[in-house]
């Protein structure tokens, strides 16, 4: 068939009607975004002379996203969780909010509750073979004063890129710990060097991506939530200079600000006073929070997250 089928008036009003916009009842909220919605997927259908079969076969491979519980993965992976992003941080600046460390996309495999200790934590289990690496910072305000009792939660990939929980083959809250800054704001992680996260091969994350041309992959990561009382809560991560994907990252989470540079330790001396027997890593990763005010835009994301029994 021809594009263009269809006048923007016909279109106009068929999808205020179907959101209810004719109507006294409802969520007005819910008729706003849907009228738009419905009138952009039309466009689209009739510009782009979307058939039938493909129409059918999208409602099927959203239907199969959803059943797969991929959803969470496959919104960052069409760029759309960075997207967010980018208007919180052009939100906050239009607030005059400045100075914090910079933000990214939560992504999907956070588990809430990670156990909880005071200053220093050891993340691993023990059962990784990867590289130890301990992650140090200090996490202050924009006026450059350390936070004490600041919760640093932290949540990474194993030396396959995979998450407990997630991947069903590690211990429950490998790789997850919640710190608590010391008295002068300082946290110590000891874990392991993560892996990058590639979507499962047979995901409809994976199949999209190929679609498109792109890989599916992200560079290793860290991630974090940071908060403290009367700071405004930070969702973020870090990545490491050289990563084979660190500027094609599939869900756009890779800051340039965020890019940390592993110190590889191989002296004798600090091998053995860090309790080791073989070379390790050091990264630092400090953080800078922003005082909460009011009627700044919210930074803490309402949004389903699994507790691991
Ligand atoms: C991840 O580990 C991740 O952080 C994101 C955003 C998507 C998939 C896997
Ligand atoms: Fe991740």
């Amino acid at each position: 068939m021809p594009a263009n089928l269809i006048s923007k008036k016909v279109m106009k009003k068929l999808a205020a009607e179907a959101a209810g916009v004719d109507n006294a009842k409802g969520d007005a909220r819910v008729k706003e975004v849907t009228e738009r919605l419905l009138y952009r997927i039309m466009q689209v259908i009739d510009e782009c002379d979307v058939s039938m079969d493909e129409f059918w076969s999208a409602v099927g491979f959203i239907g199969k996203t959803a059943n797969n519980g991929e959803l969470g993965l496959m919104i960052p992976g069409v760029g759309i969780e960075h997207f967010l992003d980018l208007r919180l941080d052009e939100a906050e600046k239009r607030a005059g909010i400045s100075g914090g460390t910079i933000r990214t996309i939560e992504g999907p495999l956070y588990v809430a509750g990670a156990p909880l200790s005071k200053g220093e934590a050891r993340m691993d289990d023990g059962a990784d073979p990867g590289e130890v690496m301990f992650i140090s910072g200090q996490v202050r305000g924009e006026d450059g004063n350390p936070i004490a009792g600041a919760i640093v939660d932290i949540w990474h990939a194993n030396s396959k890129g995979g998450y407990s929980f997630i991947d069903g083959e590690q211990a429950p809250y490998n790789l997850r710990r919640r710190i608590e800054t010391d008295a002068k704001g300082c946290y110590v992680a000891r874990t392991i060097v993560p892996n990058g996260y590639g979507c499962p091969p047979e995901s409809a994350t994976r199949q999209l991506m190929t679609l498109l041309g792109r890989h599916a992959e992200r560079p290793a990561h860290v991630h974090y939530f940071i908060s403290a009382p009367g700071y405004r809560q930070l969702t973020t991560q870090f990545n490491f200079t050289g990563d084979k994907y660190l500027h094609t990252d599939f869900a756009f989470g890779t800051r340039d600000e965020l890019i940390v540079t592993l110190e590889r330790v191989t002296d004798a001396q600090e091998i053995r006073s860090a309790g080791l027997n073989r070379p390790f890593a050091r990264a630092r990763f400090d953080i800078v929070l922003t005082k909460e005010r009011a009627n700044a835009p919210e930074t803490i994301v309402q949004r389903e997250h699994v507790i691991a029994a």
